[in-house]
């Protein structure tokens, strides 16, 4: 059985330690031991209440994620709770650390609860595609009122103990050493002569909000908008509605045990633990150990401060690194300075950060015209225009005037970064670190090795993406590294699709039904259809040679629609609004273009969109595991699902082609390979697990 429990004796109290690292999660030996130390501490006359706490940084991370879905030994999480909620003695949780999810509700069926000043409490279940199932759902709202209780639950965010205390779910922040607190705190309630008290037999909450269909209601439409498509919201607005509505405390918890039952099965929970563990898999680099030294990042510099620059910029401030920016001319600095200043001020209207935080930032961001000043930093990224002459020559002076040891990185989105690297003395401190756009926004830091990158700046590049709030999956310097490489053929089968029969409007309505945030033709819209066609003008491409998938967005520039930035593009945009209206002109231009080239055009299924869009991105991912590009299949869902849009209740794309079988598949791209061509070859590596009847994750077993 994997944990264990500590029984101590503390003058009167039973002292209960739980010891399972690193996080303490509930697996079996964990309630075995909580089982039998409750029983014990109750058996013994000598002891009048009994302490919980955890050893190490975390009090409880809840429910053992690994054990889902598999058998599990020793006693239920619902047995060890009835024990506990059975004892005359008062229990006290000593919150030390962490309590989430099952952890917390362990606490929520102690009598009391006293915790560390630090400690997260949260139940991040939601998250999982799960609702909290041992009773979190029925007691939070007796507790804290049912409408608290859903914003608490759905949203699935920690808040600190303090913050707890407010709401009511603890009843103590300890102020010394959280475990004598937490004795004295009981040995007070004992002398008091009020020793316990039941959050199962509180009803005065839930007898408040009994009749209220608005709050639910509410809660409904709030779930909608944010959580569109998933399952594990509406089970846990039944379940708070069951702890409101049906007065017996038990039969609610049938209900959320029933829903809990329903989360448990969906495939979006497993999708969902797939993305938890494979977040975690994806700091674990092969020949480069956990210890593996890491430079100490203190200050930053950054070469370029448009969009992507100033985005980095902001990353670093956000994360307390002081950060200087660097620009060709003052002009240019003074523009990204203020855009830079502009998005903290929308943040601060928004009242996501305070006046007094926006200034604390820009305080950390110096600009400068000089490479020089870039020589105390410790790290510096390049951030300018995508060339790599236009890179190496910034590569060359960086060399220049960095310091020993400082690391210089590149945020191309797919250059060579030995080209880089070679233009330099020093190729070990040179690594790709490519942000995405909004780069203090979104989550993904792809870390791109050179060949001769050593291990310490990948070690450095790694921790670095944890410190700037970022997950960093590492990948091989190949064009276009693991996303812009597979986004390709994606964008490539769009771009046919629409001139053999569909509309740019069916194919991003298929692609968003599917989950992702916005289709391809949103996406080139928002992007601006002008980087393109302003790039195949200046290499003076002529009109044949331009791909066939790229013609109608050239004609529409043609027209002066770039996109969003020009109100027009695919859509229409009514002035001030990011939505797009469908416009019969652009498909009578799709048209024309389909005549122009020969293509007859025919009516397209939405299956078919969907599979040609996802397997072109399969098969593209296969070749890039083959190739050692990515790591891991897992790399490959991380990379997707944080930076492409990929919605993560399908556990990315290499864990959705699992679901779908690899045969079905394999078979697909060889009926499309049949009608469209060679772009359609089967990956080998596709093709083998398929007629082996594997699966991807096969390959990280
Ligand atoms: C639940 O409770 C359901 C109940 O309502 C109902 C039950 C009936 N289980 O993240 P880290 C592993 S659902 C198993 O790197 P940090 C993790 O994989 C659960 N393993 O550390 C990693 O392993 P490895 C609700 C777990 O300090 C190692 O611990 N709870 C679990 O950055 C270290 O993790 C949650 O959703 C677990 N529950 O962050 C909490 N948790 O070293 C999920 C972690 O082999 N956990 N591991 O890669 C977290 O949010 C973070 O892990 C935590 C620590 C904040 C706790």
């Amino acid at each position: 059985m994997k944990g264990t429990v500590h029984y101590e004796k503390k003058d009167d109290i039973a002292l209960l330690t739980i010891d399972n690292p690193p996080v303490n999660p509930l697996s079996s030996g964990v309630r075995q031991g909580l089982h039998d130390g409750v029983n014990q501490a109750l058996g013994d006359d000598d002891i009048q209440a009994v302490v919980i706490t955890g050893a190490g940084r975390a009090f409880i991370a809840g429910a053992d994620i690994s054990e889902f879905g598999g058998d599990s030994k020793g006693p239920g999480l619902h047995e060890v709770l009835a024990k506990m909620e059975g004892s005359a003695k008062p229990i006290v949780a000593a919150i030390n650390g962490t309590a989430f999810g099952g952890g917390l509700e362990v606490a929520l069926c102690c009598d009391y609860r006293v915790a560390a000043p630090k400690a997260p409490v949260g139940l991040p279940e939601v998250k999982l595609g799960l609702l909290p199932g041992a009773g979190g759902t029925q007691r939070l709202p007796r507790l804290i009122g049912a409408e608290k209780a859903l914003q608490f639950i759905l949203s699935g965010d920690p808040i600190p103990a303090p913050q707890a205390q407010k709401l009511g779910i603890v009843d103590e922040v300890a102020s010394g050493d959280i475990v004598e607190d937490a004795i004295a705190f009981a040995l007070a309630k004992v002398a008091a002569g009020s020793p316990t008290r039941k959050i199962r037999d509180e009803e005065s909450k839930v007898a408040a909000d009994r009749g209220n269909a608005e709050l639910f209601a509410n809660a409904r439409k709030d779930s909608a908008r944010r959580m569109r498509g998933r399952f594990a919201p509406e089970m846990i607005i039944q379940c708070v509605e069951a702890a409101v509505n049906l007065q017996d405390f038990d039969a609610g918890m049938k209900v959320e045990q029933t829903c809990f039952a329903q989360c448990l099965n969906h495939p979006q929970r497993e999708a969902l633990i797939h993305m938890f563990f494979s977040e975690r898999e994806v700091t674990k680099i092969p020949g480069v150990p956990r210890d593996t030294p890491v430079k100490d990042i203190k200050s930053a510099g950054v070469v370029g401060c448009g969009t992507m620059g100033g985005g980095i910029t902001m990353c670093f401030a956000n994360a307390g690194v002081p950060v200087k920016v660097l620009e060709m001319n003052q002009e240019a600095l003074d523009k990204g300075l203020g855009v830079i200043k502009r998005n903290y001020d929308i943040q601060a209207s928004r009242g996501r950060m305070t006046s007094e935080q926006v200034d604390g930032r820009m305080a950390l961001i110096s600009g400068t015209t000089s490479y020089e000043d870039l020589a105390d930093a410790d790290i510096v990224i390049e951030a300018v225009y995508e060339n790599l002459d236009v890179k190496v020559e910034v590569f060359k002076k960086l060399e220049s005037v960095c310091k020993p040891g400082a690391i210089i990185a590149s945020n191309t989105s797919g250059l060579d970064i030995d080209a880089m690297a070679n233009a330099t003395s020093r190729p070990g401190d040179v690594i790709g670190l490519h942000f995405f756009s909004p780069a203090n926004i979104m989550r993904l830091l792809e870390v791109v090795r050179g060949s001769k990158t050593d291990k310490t700046t990948i070690a450095t590049s790694m921790q670095l993406g944890k410190t700037l709030g970022k997950v960093a999956v590492l990948s091989g310097n190949a064009p276009g590294f693991i996303g812009n490489r597979m986004l390709a053929g994606y964008t490539r089968q769009a771009g046919e699709i629409i001139l053999q029969g569909a509309t740019p409007y069916q194919v991003d309505k298929v692609i968003q039904e599917f989950g992702m945030p916005m289709g391809p033709f949103q996406m080139n819209d928002l992007v601006g259809l002008d980087l393109g066609w302003r790039a195949r003008k200046l290499a003076g491409m002529k009109q044949e040679d331009v791909p066939i998938t790229a013609r109608v967005a050239d004609k529409l520039c043609e027209l002066e629609r770039f996109g969003q930035k020009t109100n027009r593009g695919f859509y229409i945009y009514p002035e001030g609004s990011r939505a797009g209206q469908a416009d019969p002109e652009v498909v009578k231009l799709v048209e024309e273009t389909s005549a122009e080239l020969g293509i007859t055009r025919r009516e397209i299924g939405d299956e078919e969109v969907l599979q040609r869009c996802l397997y072109a991105l399969i098969n593209e991912g296969a070749r890039i595991l083959e190739e050692g590009i990515a790591l891991r299949p897992c790399d490959i869902d991380i990379v997707y699902t944080n930076g492409y849009g990929f919605p993560d209740v399908t556990g990315g794309p290499m864990f959705w082609a699992d679901k779908q079988g690899l045969d079905k598949i394999h078979e697909g791209i060889l009926k499309f390979r049949d009608e469209y061509g060679d772009f359609w070859t089967p990956a080998p590596l596709l093709e083998r697990l398929a007629k082996e009847g594997k699966t991807f994750a096969s390959l990280q077993d």
